[in-house]
């Protein structure tokens, strides 16, 4: 049994990683609600929920100085690159500045600390064409978000080299499973996707905008290969100090993913081709094999994950 801290535990990866850990183990989820849902998280009482954000130095202190965690997982963030771009300021206090006050009240309270995992994102990598991405490629953050997560993860990093806290940081690639939201435009497009086959499932008027030709390809990521990720490199030596990226390897074109959900629902999606967003990457894709030597294998391939998907969304 051991204690966790997850921050952002409401939300789409966090409740996923807090449902799963708390079988075992003692949990506390802080989330403000913003993307995440209370009833993502199980009911048990080894789970405990805390409304309040990560700005929130009081609350913060409150909960490291009164707790002993051994693990903590930092995944509150504003995860949309769009928003970054209209509110650089307000999405730099939860993106960067929360890092960085997290870090000190983990120096000062938590010094038997396990491991501090924090989520850092694909977006580090920015338009540089050479594909797939390793950790040692070009970095070009080129938002707000891309920025704010880089500086954020050498910090983390730094403060294992400099100060002996243990951390490590992920580079998220594109995540997807139950419990991600589609309500806001800058949702994961295949949770904006699902919605939108469930309504035309009800019989409902609906289409699908594809920003582009989608002929931009990403790497998905079912959100269970993501747990098996965060718990390896929470817990591997050879993690410590370290980035990795989480993805799958593979890569799918925005087509081809429609042609995928197509086919498994027996449905043609109505789709609607606008321009292509401003600061859209054509192509992104990972190299995963720094994680996988702690021993990580994807288990779901595109097919395989949006299978469950659709189950749980009872749309098969
Ligand atoms: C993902 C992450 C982001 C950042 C980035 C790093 C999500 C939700 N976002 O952004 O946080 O880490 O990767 O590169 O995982 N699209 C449509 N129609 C829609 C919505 C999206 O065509 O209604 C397109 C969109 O223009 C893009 C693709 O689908 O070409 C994927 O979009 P996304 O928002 O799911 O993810 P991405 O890769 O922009």
């Amino acid at each position: 049994m051991n204690n966790y801290l997850i921050t952002g535990g409401a939300g789409f990866i966090g409740s996923t990683l807090a449902n799963h850990l708390s079988n075992e183990n003692s949990v506390i989820v802080i989330d403000d609600l913003s993307m995440g849902k209370e009833e993502n998280l199980f009911k048990c009482s080894n789970l405990k929920f805390i409304k309040g954000s990560v700005t929130d130095e009081k609350l913060m202190e409150d909960i490291l100085s009164n707790n002993k965690f051994d693990y903590i997982f930092h995944l509150a963030a504003i995860a949309s690159v769009a928003d970054s771009v209209e509110r650089p300021v307000e999405t730099h206090q939860i993106n960067f500045e929360s890092v960085l006050m997290l870090l000190e009240l983990i120096r000062k309270y938590q010094k038997d600390l396990k491991r501090l995992v924090f989520s850092s994102s694909a977006a580090v990598y920015g338009d540089e064409p050479a594909l797939p991405k390793k950790e040692e490629s070009v970095i070009r953050p080129l938002t707000p978000y891309a920025v704010d997560k880089f500086a954020a993860e050498q910090y983390v990093l730094d403060y294992n080299h400099l100060y002996g806290v243990k951390t490590s940081a992920v580079r998220f690639f594109n995540v997807y499973g139950p419990n991600q939201n589609p309500e806001s435009p800058y949702s994961g497009v295949i949770s904006i996707l699902v919605a939108r086959y469930k309504k035309m499932q009800n019989g409902e008027e609906a289409q699908f905008t594809l920003f582009g030709d989608g002929s931009q390809s990403r790497d998905f990521v079912f959100v269970e290969d993501v747990i098996q990720a965060l718990l390896l490199v929470a817990t591997k030596e050879e993690a410590l100090g370290r980035q990795f990226n989480v993805g799958t390897g593979n890569a799918l074109t925005l087509n081809d993913l429609i042609s995928v959900i197509d086919e498994a629902l027996g449905i043609n999606l109505r789709v609607k081709y606008e321009a292509e967003r401003d600061g859209d990457i054509k192509d992104s894709v990972a190299d995963i094999s720094r994680l996988m030597s702690l021993g990580y294998k994807p288990n779901f391939s595109v097919q395989d994950g949006m299978k469950k998907y659709l189950v749980s969304e009872k749309l098969i």
